[in-house]
């Protein structure tokens, strides 16, 4: 299956929920009035793109049909596609891989999908013919390192790990020591995501930065927020927490498979303007896809 085809079998949920509404909304006006701004909005607020983004969208659109002198709702859900593509363009979608070793660290709350991410993008990268390490920093439990540890057995990286307990930035230095002896391309940094205490999260991902920082001062790093899809304007609410404290660079979104609030993902790249670069639909290693705006926008409407 093709990116295109298999993004669109992905957000089958959220584009049969906006299909229903969006759909009526498009095929139910036969002009553009203000009713038919009124429930445009409403039924993107629906599919999660939250009120602001909702609201800036209609916003540009009722613009763009000013000023590009639009008649029918046909040509107003095209301009439309338009306008949420351009939301979604804040940043190059691709990681940062230009230096050897380069770094990756994987930070969320726990459950939305960071050890899988990790391990898929382990599987994505070695098949490009990289040698990767994944560093299992996530020493809460220790079934998270088992888990890393399928993940390497399924695609040759390698991993560091210790003990459960073991301090997190402790492994990460174990991990790029191994990582510069081996001449590894790219660092995958796995975290345990305990928000409930922001100081102790804080500290934590403080301290691994630091680590970072100070062995590999050259690299190229990527800080990748997980968030999971399902959980909707909460989501929202966590990347907000997580990009004050830990200077993300790039946000991975899970389990669009499972929602049809797939929306989310143009909320958070408006909120935030930090990329979005990963979409999962799936917990297959293949089911991690790059994302393109364009295309995902199709597959939406
Ligand atoms: N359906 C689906 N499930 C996913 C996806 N990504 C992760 N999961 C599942 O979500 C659960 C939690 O994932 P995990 O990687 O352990 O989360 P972590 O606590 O953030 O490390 C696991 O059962 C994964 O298989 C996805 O894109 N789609
Ligand atoms: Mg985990």
């Amino acid at each position: 299956m093709g990116f295109f085809d298999k993004i669109k079998a992905g957000l089958t949920k959220t584009r049969d929920a906006l299909n229903s509404t969006l759909g009526s909304v498009f095929t139910g006006f036969s002009e553009i009035d203000d009713d038919f701004y009124d429930e445009l909005e409403e039924s993107l607020i629906l599919a999660d793109l939250g009120v602001e983004t909702s609201t800036k969208a209609v916003e540009r659109l009722r613009k763009a049909v000013r000023e590009q002198h639009l008649k029918t709702p046909e040509e107003a859900k095209t301009a439309l596609k338009e306008i949420l593509t351009d939301m979604l363009n804040v940043g190059d979608t691709a990681l940062n891989l230009a230096t050897t070793p380069s770094v990756i660290l994987v930070i969320g709350v726990n459950g939305v999908g960071k050890t899988t991410t990790i391990g898929k993008l382990a599987k994505q990268l070695t098949d490009q013919g990289k040698k990767v390490l994944m560093v299992a920093g996530d020493t809460f439990r220790a079934a998270a390192a088992d888990q890393l540890e399928i993940w390497a057995g399924r695609s040759g990286a390698a991993i560091v790990r210790q003990h459960e307990g073991a301090d997190p930035a402790s492994v990460v230095y174990d991990g790029i020591q191994a990582a510069k002896a081996r001449n590894v391309d790219v660092i995958l940094i796995d975290t345990a995501g305990r928000l409930h205490n922001k100081t102790n999260l804080m500290n934590e991902l403080n301290k691994i930065s630091r680590i970072v920082e100070r062995e590999l001062p050259q690299a190229a790093k990527e800080v990748l927020l997980v968030l999971d899809g399902t959980t909707g304007q909460n989501g929202l609410v966590q990347a907000r927490q997580f990009k004050e404290i830990a200077g993300v660079t790039a946000i991975a979104l899970t389990k669009l498979d499972g929602t049809a609030k797939g929306g989310i993902v143009i909320a958070v790249a408006d909120a935030l303007q930090i990329p979005v670069k990963f979409v999962g639909v799936g917990e297959q290693a293949d089911d991690l896809m790059g994302f393109v705006a364009r295309d995902f926008v199709e597959a939406l409407i």
